[in-house]
């Protein structure tokens, strides 16, 4: 396959192709990624005031995050993982329950009736594997479901995804598998992940379509992923989408990026910010202004503010419901364990 990368808008925000999608689209997926930016800072501040544990930013993959979610219907799957509370929220998660789940409180894990998304995975690599089973479970029902499964260069290199790969492609899942390619794991370089030149390239040998492209263009991440999508839901199997793009913080709040990362690096990936590229673009279209941005920002803000504290006034989960959720009937081992964890509360 080829190692071009398909970019559709350029860092300044000119058209290099056709856009695969009108203005007004444009318009709300760029507010999606600007209340996506507005949660991951307010998110990462609550972790210096340790109103949350340990909180893994994604801001600069947000043009990854909303724009792969944008062409699914309701009813498609995303399973992401610790890094995806973007994706997750546009696709129906709530802001409460991301929040809820970042203070260890197991209620956050639950969707919201009807909300096709799974709890963020901390286990690198083995979401894929839940992603291929559901969207082979949606073809045995008859159903033409899709099925969005997100991950880093990292979990490439788990065993996980090669099953994953493996299966979806001799069975012809109606999976999406999108990596987002941040150029690192905490602080392992992408050279040291994988030899190949590309991760697209790795789609070959499992005998699906990879395609490699610019992850901080939102446009580009939609038609690929639109691509996919329409691909899988024809019966026509699965996609590998490599999306370049960049962490900007550290790995989680628990990690220092300046250890392993060259100032140098990352000033250059500032100027490839995937919001400021489509706010050029709005603007130069006369759809963008100051006052409508920071009218998104206040809104937005008062809205994870309200998700805040709903979830700080909730009652704290006892044990007794923490181990209830575990299985439908406990075992010997969950009460023995039950009883010493309510011992020592
Ligand atoms: C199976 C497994 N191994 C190791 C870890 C520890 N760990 C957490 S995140 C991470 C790096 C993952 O990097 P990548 O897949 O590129 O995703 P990113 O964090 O960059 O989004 C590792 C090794 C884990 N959570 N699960």
């Amino acid at each position: 396959m080829s190692t071009e990368v398909r970019q559709i808008l350029d860092v300044e925000g000119e058209l290099l192709g056709e856009s695969p999608l009108d203005l007004n689209e444009v318009q709300r997926l760029y507010q999606a990624m600007l209340s996506a930016r507005v949660y991951d800072h307010k998110a990462s501040a609550m972790q210096r005031q340790g109103r949350l544990a340990t909180y893994a930013s994604f801001e600069g993959q947000e043009a990854c995050q909303i724009g792969s979610v944008a062409p699914l219907q309701r009813s498609d799957w995303v399973v992401g993982t610790y890094r995806d509370a973007g994706a997750m929220w546009f696709h129906g998660y709530t802001w409460r329950n991301l929040i809820l789940g970042r203070t260890g409180d197991e209620r956050g894990g639950a969707a919201p009736q009807g909300v096709r998304v799974l709890p963020p995975s901390i286990t690198v690599g083995g979401h894929m594997i839940h992603a291929v089973g559901l969207g082979w479970g949606e073809r045995l029902q008859g159903s033409d479901g899709v099925v969005l499964t997100l991950f880093g260069d990292g979990a490439t290199s788990e065993g996980d995804f090669h099953e994953a790969m493996n299966f979806a492609g001799v069975f012809k899942t109606p999976t999406v598998f999108f990596c987002q390619n941040n150029g690192w794991a905490i602080s392992m370089p992408r050279e040291r992940q994988t030899a190949s030149a590309t991760i697209a390239q790795k789609a070959d040998g499992y005998g699906m379509p990879g395609v490699l492209i610019d992850g901080n263009d939102l446009l580009a991440v939609y038609e690929a992923t639109a691509d996919a999508v329409a691909r899988a839901r024809r019966g026509e199997g699965a996609t590998l989408i490599e999306a370049l793009t960049y962490r900007m913080s550290s790995h989680t709040t628990t990690d220092d990026a300046g250890r392993y990362r060259s100032d140098h690096e990352v000033e250059g990936w500032r100027h490839r910010d995937p919001l400021e590229r489509v706010r050029k673009y709005l603007a130069a279209n006369d759809v963008w202004d100051q006052a409508w941005q920071s009218q998104i920002e206040e809104t937005e803000s008062q809205r994870v503010e309200a998700a805040v504290a709903e979830a700080e006034a909730l009652e704290p989960f006892t044990p007794a419901e923490m181990f209830g959720a575990m299985y439908e009937r406990s075992t010997v081992q969950l009460d023995e364990q039950l009883a010493d964890a309510e011992r020592h509360a």
